[in-house]
């Protein structure tokens, strides 16, 4: 797979950015004092130019590093990890258009646990649902952006808690910068927490354009950053399976549309393949039945 691709078929390419290494300044802190020379970021619009747009990301954050997490990551010559993604198509931005008559989304997937986005079958499920989703909006004329992220920012001092900052910093910036552009985010296992913490940190200020969070199998253990939050208003699809010890729960509130995939069925191996078993929780995200299932009641949403 060629080091820019996106593992997306709607989005074949990608940015892709290891957190920690946007510290550019060398403090271990990622804030504005690293957005300083946008230069030195990456152009996670895709424009083609660094500039203002991209130090938008990290002139809202202000994340604390840890020296020895972060170790040697950063440093020339040495193994990159990127654990987050902006994808594109090969000649365009990761940019909409909101003219009079668009209609734009943002798809966000977070990952349960993330190595390196740039191998394609890290968060090869969250992936899929990603993909599948940007395919039924462009079919239904969206602008769409798709973005994919683990649900650890690598090297920081509370990994989940600085996930959780990235991203409410980045799809609001997005939110903000495109008026039409409404929300899908889609989490696994302990990328379900952190997409309810987006949609909770959401909802006052953008409650209206967040089509939906889909959370498949919500895992909190060994989970270090926000797990009181959960939305309230906005419209949360909760999947979860029985099956085995890693299991979502049902959750009862008004807003909240219960899906009992345990019945379903995915490949034994997840995305490597082999004979259809019921979903376990590895597997949940690699249910073709589970994934068009929530591209169903996703798209009737919007
Ligand atoms: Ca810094
Ligand atoms: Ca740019």
């Amino acid at each position: 797979m060629a080091c820019n691709s996106s593992g997306l078929s709607a989005k074949p390419r990608a940015e892709f950015t290891q957190l920690a290494c946007l510290d550019v300044n060398g403090d271990e802190r990622v804030n504005a004092d690293d957005a300083i020379d946008p230069s030195l970021l990456p152009d996670f619009n895709a424009d083609g130019a660094n500039d203002g747009d991209d130090a938008s990301f990290v002139n809202g954050i202000d994340i604390q590093l840890n020296a020895a997490a972060k170790g040697d990551a950063c440093t020339e010559g040495s193994k990159r990890l990127p654990e987050y993604l902006v994808a594109h198509d090969f000649f365009s931005r990761a940019e909409v258009s909101c003219g009079s008559d668009d209609r734009a989304v943002l798809v966000l997937g977070i990952a349960g646990g993330v190595g390196n986005l740039q191998d394609d079958d890290d968060a090869a499920g969250v992936r899929d649902i990603v993909d599948a989703l940007l395919r039924a909006y462009e079919g239904e004329e969206y602008d769409t952006i798709g973005i994919v992220a683990g649900s650890a920012f690598y090297g920081a001092e509370n990994a989940h808690t600085a996930m959780e900052e990235w991203l409410v910093n980045a799809a609001t910036v997005h939110l903000e910068r495109f008026p039409c552009l409404e929300l899908v985010t889609v989490g696994f296992s302990h990328g379900g927490v952190t997409a309810e913490v987006m949609a909770t940190r959401l909802e006052a200020a953008y409650g209206d354009r967040i089509l939906a969070t889909v959370v498949l199998d919500r895992v909190d253990e060994f989970y270090n950053g926000d797990l009181a939050s959960m939305p309230a208003t906005s419209l949360l699809i909760n999947v979860f399976q029985t099956s085995d010890g890693f299991a979502g729960d049902r959750v009862n509130a008004p807003n909240v549309l219960n899906f009992d995939a345990s019945g379903e069925f995915a490949p034994r191996d997840g995305h490597e393949g082999g004979p259809m078993e019921p979903v376990r929780h590895v597997t949940l995200d690699n249910s073709k039945s589970v994934r068009q299932w929530i591209v169903n009641v996703v798209l009737a949403r919007s």
